[in-house]
């Protein structure tokens, strides 16, 4: 289980930022915790009860107390500039700063399905020869993806853990955000909102492909496959009236 959590495969350009901040993120918080436990329960040991020893109270107002406060808190406060720059920096690569896409997709989340809306062989979304899944999302490594998030009834979440994405999916907005595969193989999908009795099963599998095989999957699909699949998806939609 811990080997799993340690050994997860990084599959998109971004995900070694996002590890690199949850290491950093670690390593200063655990820093500190360690500190002020150790500081705690030495404290706890060496000033317990003892006979003939009477409480002392230590205001900290006494001149050279202040300062067990003042140089741990100024270094607190520079820890936390530190993850905040850490943080900002890995947000406006991934979240603010969109690069220029290669192919863009729509991700649609109802109760309790993901669909999936990837360009045909034009390349071009919203055209005869889209390619229409249900749980089952194919892309090409080293693409740059944008996606376009809908929700047809509540608040889903898209989370694709190799990828490090995790993202909203909110009813009545289109959001758009993007990812560049650069692992070939399976992975999981999975909704990480709670979004009604069947959300822990609204999971799909996403497959990163060669240019290869992903045009050889392309190939396999019809429109007809397509278009019926779609009509199939769209009749038991539930209402969001
Ligand atoms: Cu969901």
């Amino acid at each position: 289980m811990l080997e799993s959590i340690f050994d997860l495969a990084r599959a998109s350009s971004y995900a070694d930022r996002i590890d690199w901040l949850f290491t950093l993120i670690t390593v200063v918080v655990g820093f500190w915790l360690i500190m002020a436990e150790g500081v705690l329960f030495y404290f706890l040991f060496r000033f317990r009860r003892r006979k003939g020893v009477k409480a002392q109270y230590i205001s900290g107002e006494e001149k050279g107390q202040k300062k067990w406060i003042n140089i741990p808190h100024a270094l607190v406060i520079l820890c936390d500039v530190v993850l905040i720059v850490g943080a900002i920096s890995v947000w406006v690569h991934i979240k603010q700063n969109l690069p220029e896409s290669d192919v863009k997709i729509r991700v649609i989340g109802q109760q309790w399905a993901w669909i999936f809306v990837h360009p045909g062989p034009d390349g071009k979304l919203d055209t005869e020869d889209d390619i229409s899944t249900v749980d089952e999302l194919h892309v090409e490594e080293g693409k740059v993806y944008h996606f376009d998030l809908e929700s047809r009834d509540v608040v889903h979440s898209f989370s694709v853990p190799v990828f490090r994405l995790k993202q909203d999916v909110v009813p009545g907005r289109v959001i758009t955000g993007w990812f560049e595969p650069t692992k070939t193989g399976e992975f999981d999908i999975q909704c990480a909102e709670i979004c009604g009795i069947g959300h822990g099963v609204m999971a799909a599998r996403l497959h990163v492909e060669s240019s290869e095989d992903h045009k050889k999957w392309m190939a396999h699909h019809t429109r007809e496959d397509s278009a019926s699949l779609a009509t199939a998806v769209t009749a038991t939609a539930p209402s969001t009236e």
